[in-house]
């Protein structure tokens, strides 16, 4: 039996935690999310906030490397020609200045292949870490994550980057509804917002753990090094 110091629960709730079992998942750690100049920077937000969690994810990931536990990063993003961008999507990213697929200092914000849309160096994907283009909030929507987590006999995951309340928060609901066993990490998520960071982990809390634990890096690298 292994489990995390976590609330409402120590997680995974019924104590078989292995890094064979339990994937890190990295969310979103864009430039277009953290970067200056990027999407999030060019809608006027402040870029501390969304920065907070990269030196936390960054000890976590090392880590998790060293004990080969899975590690699995995604992107958000658009393809070119905005075939996978809904209408609504880019009018009201326009509304606040920062139009997806629109040319900005990082280039097309949210567009696969620019500069933006790439993940930030100190968090770059190593060969075999399976990294998930997603056209929306969701990891799961449009997506073969699904199919990579039972593809590998995953069913512990470890959500981790930005936001807390969009993307992390999104993936966790759809992992949830589909069986997996989840815990989010406040120190290694960040939001535009404090006040949504804090409601986002608040909700997870209620109903028992209704979407699963909260938790911190040093729990889980403290676990991680007992294997
Ligand atoms: C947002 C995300 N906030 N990665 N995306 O638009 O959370």
């Amino acid at each position: 039996m292994s489990t995390i110091s976590s609330t409402p629960y120590p997680w995974p709730y019924d104590g078989q935690l292995h890094p064979r079992n339990t994937a890190l998942l990295i969310i979103d750690m864009q430039t277009d999310f953290c970067g200056v100049g990027g999407y999030v920077d060019t809608m006027g937000y402040d870029l501390s906030m969304t920065r907070a969690p990269i030196e936390p994810i960054r000890a976590l990931l090392a880590v998790a490397r060293r004990c080969a536990m899975h590690v699995i990063h995604t992107r958000e993003g658009h393809r070119p020609d905005l075939s996978d961008l809904p209408a609504n999507k880019r009018w009201r990213s326009r509304r606040i200045g920062a139009g997806i697929g629109d040319p900005g200092p990082c280039g097309r914000i949210l567009v696969r292949g620019e500069p933006g849309w790439e993940i930030i160096p100190e968090l770059a994907p190593l060969p075999g870490e399976p990294v998930i283009d997603k056209p929306g909030k969701g990891s799961f929507c449009a997506t073969d994550l699904e199919l990579i987590l039972h593809t590998r006999g995953i069913r512990n995951l470890i959500l981790t980057g930005i936001t807390t309340d969009v993307c992390v928060h999104t993936t966790m609901r759809e992992a949830n509804d589909r069986g997996f066993e989840c815990v989010m990490l406040e120190d290694c998520t960040g939001a535009t917002d404090a006040g949504n960071h804090q409601a986002a982990l608040k909700m997870i809390e209620m109903q028992g753990g209704v979407f699963g634990a909260v938790s911190s890096s040093g729990a889980v690298i403290d676990a991680l090094l007992a294997f």
